[in-house]
């Protein structure tokens, strides 16, 4: 039998250090919820919040990592409602300052919860929608990984990703999704400390829950540590009665325990004794303790055992880079005069509670935000203590935000849709992308950059011959069997760690989370990636938060979403989507577009890929078809392509009305306007590309105007032939409200065709019939606005 791993303890001095932080880390946490929301004046009346027992939980946690075991190039994300310890321990650190502290949940304060583009680098991970900040960091162990094998990283020593996790945040499902892909792509370095105070915001968690999940992270090859007591209780099981103490715990009910703990002392002696006091040794353990002692033993759980927590962290170390998940017991409210009562999770301290905590802290009224202040250290003392942290030395001189240079992308993309060809925005895609996969000349720096992904959607969203080309990764090497058998395949698919596409199960939240992780390595790993993640256009619905929280940390991504629409006709259904374009206009640091044609394509793939690596740059969307238009034969104008708008037919002076289609939808557009123009000399004919792009420069344009700088929006510009009281026919294969904004811009009347009902099978005459898209349905349209 192999000797067990030697226990490193910490020495006893360090320990009781520790203590002290804990303590200033608990102080510093209340103070500041307390400060924003009892001292700081309030203008309009409502609730500012802040959850002083959720930090009360995490602070042992918090501290053991961060003091202790951390190390720089560690990347963590921080259960959102420790907000205000996170930030205490970059005060501590010297990375915070008290007046953002004194500014929690004010603008140019410190975030309610941690946010990177706020709260700046010292966020490795947003976090807010639970669930989603946990998963996050087995997708960007994953995306470390890749770019260690790929060269493309700084060359810093590779960190752990690590998420402290509030237990209620498993019952999301992404949780689980997050565990399956990351079984499949044996991803390592992830640790996950689940703070279990059993206490989510409602109520009290079911007992019989952690069983379960301990062995869902176990299938999943996840070693799981279980943290459930401290030092005093582990001692006071040693002595005769210990056993049945030790029982009585584990047997007694969530809810019951949370509320002797609420109650305190004497109501837990008084539970004692009613049903161990008969059992041998019990009395001898109780008797001689206090009221406070006896409450202090039987709140001595793991997790709030800073001594326990280290040693179990750093067995989990020794042991090597398993994924490990640990269940670290606690008390919501530990320490606050609320502890364990169910209904804390908002709960505040009073006036009166706060006064009588400050005083047992030593903290002087005008000292609040002193870092030593109450403490048994000196400020020079518990400077050493913070300095001897791991974590204390900075990762690089200029911090924890890395950066990479600019990939440069060729002026013009290799495909552009030869003119009379018929072709779908989506091929169009597929074979540019399969073009800069041969990585020959000018596209050769480009291609290496690049990272798809896909869930399970690879082949169908075209992306097989760029994967052909540049194989799937895998951090070890497995044949294509079907290869290596010489069975005929379309798809050759050996994996490797050179491999540039990951593939995904089905599961579209884990897309998003990746491009988040994909879209962040330039900041995490000083690796400058381009990562395209394509998906059908309604499942962006399917991972929508997801993809909401990777735009809202500023990650920087491609997004593909294709086929879309009702135009995918046959497969009807839930395959059809027709919200996805307002989706696009609405979500933050998302420029989203949509080209009819593959040269309108080739022109915002090429923006896309510089717009992600723009500082003031986004993620950006491309909604494209599998219908198959012929390609026209034109110059355009890539600015105005890029702005959200090009005139096909530009209109006479004054015309009375324009046609305006956007997406698949041309070809209808295109024949109505032929016979408008008939009738109508001097009608317009518009391709709108983005109407996101277009709302987003008209609303800048008045803001500017607002504040007396002189400005003119794309889409004032485009309208501005028109006469006043011109009419706009609109169409899209989308909600009909993507457009119908357009007749605000100069006061035009608006007529907006697109699906607003979905999911009936059919070809394309029928279905652009029922829902009015089809040249007579245009045509009527036309009619009924020139009739005004
Ligand atoms: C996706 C999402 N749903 C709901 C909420 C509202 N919410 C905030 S905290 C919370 C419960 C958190 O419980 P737990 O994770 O156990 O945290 P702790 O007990 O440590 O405070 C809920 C439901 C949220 N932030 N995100
Ligand atoms: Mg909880």
């Amino acid at each position: 039998m192999n000797a067990p791993a030697p226990v490193v303890r910490e020495t006893s001095s360090r320990i009781a250090d520790l203590r002290q932080i804990e303590k200033k880390l608990l102080w510093l946490s209340a103070w500041m919820v307390h400060n924003a929301n009892h001292i700081r004046p309030n203008r309009d009346g409502l609730k500012v919040g802040g959850h002083q027992a959720s930090c009360a939980s995490c602070i042992s946690i918090l501290t053991a990592l961060y003091f202790e075991i951390l190390r720089p190039q560690d990347r963590v994300a921080v259960k959102p409602h420790a907000s205000p310890v996170f930030h205490a321990i970059n005060l501590l650190l010297g990375r915070e300052t008290p007046e953002r502290m004194a500014g929690l949940r004010q603008m140019g304060g410190v975030q309610s919860y941690p946010s990177r583009t706020k709260d700046g680098p010292e966020v490795d991970f947003s976090t807010g929608s639970v669930g989603l900040g946990v998963a996050l960091t087995s997708f960007a162990a994953l995306m470390q990984d890749y770019v260690r094998l790929h060269g493309l990283d700084a060359g810093l020593p590779p960190g752990r990703h690590v998420a402290i996790a509030g237990d209620a945040e498993l019952d999301e499902g992404n949780i689980y999704e997050a565990l399956l892909e990351g079984w499949k792509h044996d991803v390592r370095n992830v640790w996950w400390v689940i703070d279990y105070n059993r206490q989510s915001l409602d109520s009290v968690v079911p007992d019989r829950l952690f069983g379960r999940i301990e062995g869902l992270f176990r299938d999943m090859g996840w070693n799981v540590v279980t943290l459930k007591y401290g030092r005093l209780l582990e001692a006071a099981f040693t002595r005769e009665g210990g056993d049945a103490l030790r029982r009585w715990i584990d047997d007694c009910p969530n809810s019951l325990y949370s509320a002797l703990t609420f109650q305190g002392g004497a109501a837990w002696r008084h539970a004692l004794l009613a049903e161990l006091g008969r059992e041998p040794g019990v009395r001898a353990i109780l008797d001689p303790m206090s009221d406070d002692e006896l409450a202090e033993l039987m709140t001595n759980l793991g997790g709030h055992d800073v001594d326990t927590l280290i040693e179990q962290f750093r067995l989990a170390d020794a042991a090597g880079d398993q994924p490990t998940c640990f269940i670290a017991y606690t008390i919501k409210g530990m320490g606050l005069p609320f502890a364990g009562h169910k209904d804390n999770h908002s709960g505040l301290m009073s006036r009166d509670q706060m006064a009588s905590y400050q005083e047992s802290q030593r903290v002087r009224p005008g000292h609040e935000w002193d870092v030593a202040e109450g403490l048994d250290l000196s400020p020079s003392e518990l400077r050493a203590v913070i300095d001897a942290a791991p974590f204390s030395k900075a990762l690089t001189p200029a911090g924890r935000s890395l950066s990479a240079p600019a990939i440069a992308v060729p002026a013009v993309l290799p495909v552009s849709g030869a003119p009379g060809r018929r072709a779908s925005t989506q091929a169009g895609f597929g074979d540019i992308l399969a073009e800069i996969g041969r990585g020959q000349g000018e596209f050769a720096d480009l291609a290496k950059h690049i990272v798809t992904t896909s869930p399970d959607v690879t082949v169908s969203t075209n992306l097989g011959p760029w994967v052909n080309r540049r194989g799937v990764f895998d951090r070890h090497t497995r044949n294509d069997v079907f290869r290596d058998a010489k069975l005929a395949s379309a798809q050759r698919w050996g994996m490797s760690p050179t491999g540039q596409h990951i593939e995904l199960g089905i599961a579209e939240q884990n897309l998003f989370l990746l491009l988040a992780a994909a879209g962040l390595q330039q900041s995490l790993n000083g690796a400058r990636l381009l990562p395209i993640g394509t998906v059908y256009d309604p499942f962006v619905n399917r991972g929508l938060d997801a993809l909401i929280y990777a735009c809202y940390q500023d990650a920087r991504f491609l997004l593909v979403s294709t086929p879309s629409g009702i135009t995918l006709a046959p497969e009807g259904g839930q395959h059809q989507s027709i919200n996805t374009p307002l989706i696009g206009m609405a979500a933050d640091r998302l420029a989203s577009f949509e080209p009819a044609y593959v040269d309108e394509l080739a022109i915002l793939l090429r923006h896309a890929l510089v717009h992600m690596q723009a500082p003031d740059g986004s993620a950006a969307w491309l909604r494209l078809s599998t219908r198959q238009l012929e390609q026209p034969s034109r110059s355009l104008d890539p600015a105005a392509v890029i702005a959200g708008a090009h005139w096909v037919v530009p209109p006479d002076p004054g015309a009375r009305i324009a046609l305006a289609y956007q997406g698949a939808v041309a070809p209808e557009a295109e024949a109505a306007f032929t016979e408008l123009q008939a009738e109508v000399p001097g009608a317009g004919l518009l391709a709108i590309t983005s109407p996101d792009r277009l709302h987003a420069g008209w609303i800048e344009a008045a803001r500017s105007r607002r504040t007396g700088q002189p400005a003119q929006a794309h889409i004032e510009r485009i309208l501005a032939p028109l006469s006043r009281d011109a009419a706009l026919v609109t169409v899209l294969d989308g909600h009909p409200a993507a457009h119908s904004w357009l007749g605000a811009v100069r006061g035009q009347r608006v007529i907006p065709l697109g699906p607003d009902h979905f999911g009936q099978s059919g070809d394309l005459p029928d279905l652009y019939r029922e829902y009015g898209l089809d040249t007579d349905a245009i045509l009527d349209a036309c009619a009924q606005a020139l009739l005004g």
